[in-house]
């Protein structure tokens, strides 16, 4: 049997393909929408029409004696289920696309991408990345008191914040629960006085605080299973009408109730509602990306006295003094090792 090697582009090829297929996006632009993608099932996406195609597409004549034959007039801020060409990289929610209509089906096809501004990428279990959200501004990492917090998990989720280019806002809800489980609370002080910006809510309270600071930006909602990431969205904006989970004991049964991230309008803005996660791999990262989540650990490092000091045995290590000193908080430094070795490990 003979084996088909697949043959590598060089980056002239890259190149020149490129400026063929922006080139092609070009010529029939004219025939072309524009959308916003909305939500996606699979191969499926939901797009929302943005700009019509310059091109008026005109419903033929009925033929007499003939039926009317199905024709969907395209509208602005219509919703289009549409397909994706193969050749394109992940379509993501969040994503400006170029699309072309078929009125006769009511279908469209997404045809080209258009420059992100930014992207939350996920390995998935086989190493791939996969965007979660694109084209943000802001980040909301929800905690609650229940289901039982991760500072580890949000240690992730500032890194990935950070090397995204987002702002990271972390977000403590179910406040109505916080007497219970002083620890969540004790970590959102930690983070404050790490610099990080925080919030307490709860989806059943006044958001008149997370509304301002949300205000005409596009905003991801990340964090586990059962933080109320849809109940606040539905607090937020009725009309999302996102489901959430009937089980209402704040036990941590009955998980990821939201399975696909989905777009909603909001105030000159938009949110992003996300399903739950219960790891953040960061395999994908350089160990210097990781440094970006942990601006503590990062600046008293350069006063170890090796330069490349792993903070384990070293002597002259100022990390390592630090901890002792309470300077730094030793589940900081613990998450910051596991992480640098996953990105390490890949
Ligand atoms: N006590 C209390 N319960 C809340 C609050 N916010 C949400 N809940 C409850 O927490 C449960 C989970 O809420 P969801 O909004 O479905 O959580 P989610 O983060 O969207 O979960 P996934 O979609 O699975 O990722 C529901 O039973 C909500 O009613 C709150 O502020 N206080
Ligand atoms: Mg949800
Ligand atoms: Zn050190």
């Amino acid at each position: 049997m003979k084996l088909i090697r697949k043959r590598k582009l060089s980056d002239h090829q890259n190149r020149r393909i490129k400026t063929q297929q922006q080139s092609n996006i070009e010529l029939s632009s004219q025939s072309l929408a524009r959308g916003l993608v909305v939500t996606h099932y699979g191969r499926q996406f939901e797009v929302k029409l943005t700009e019509l195609p310059e091109v008026a597409m005109i419903q033929p004549d009925p033929i007499a004696g003939e039926p009317e034959s199905f024709w969907l007039e395209p509208a602005i801020g219509e919703i289009w289920r549409c397909h994706a060409r193969t050749n394109l990289e992940p379509v993501a929610t969040g994503d400006e696309i170029r699309l072309s209509l078929d009125p006769n089906t009511g279908q469209g096809t997404i045809e080209a991408i258009l420059p992100r501004r930014s992207a939350v990428m996920r390995p998935d279990r086989y190493h791939n990345l996969k965007p979660v959200a694109v084209n943000l501004d802001l980040m909301l990492i929800v905690y609650a008191p229940l289901p039982v917090p991760s500072s580890e998990l949000i240690d992730r989720y500032l890194v990935i914040a950070k090397v995204s280019e987002l702002t990271p806002v972390l977000v403590l809800n179910k406040s109505d629960l916080i007497e219970e489980d002083q620890q969540a609370r004790g970590w959102l002080d930690d983070y404050e006085s790490l610099g990080f910006q925080t919030l307490i809510t709860s989806a059943s309270g006044d958001l008149s605080e997370l509304e301002a600071l949300i205000k005409g930006q596009t905003v991801v909602f990340l964090g586990q299973s059962g933080v109320g990431k849809s109940s606040l969205i539905n607090t937020l904006e009725p009309l999302a009408a996102q489901r959430i989970n009937q089980i209402s004991d704040n036990s941590d049964l009955g998980q990821h109730t939201t399975t696909t991230s989905r777009l909603i309008d909001f105030n000159q803005g938009a949110l992003i509602d996300s399903p739950g996660v219960r790891e953040y791999g960061v395999w994908h990262l350089k160990p210097e990306q990781i440094d970006l989540g942990f601006p503590e650990i990062s600046e008293i490092a350069q006063h170890c006295r090796f330069r490349n000091c792993s903070h384990a045995k070293e002597p002259g290590c100022a990390v390592k003094a630090a901890v002792t000193a309470g300077e730094i908080l030793e589940r900081r430094l613990l998450s910051y090792e596991k992480l640098r070795a996953e990105a390490v490990a890949f």
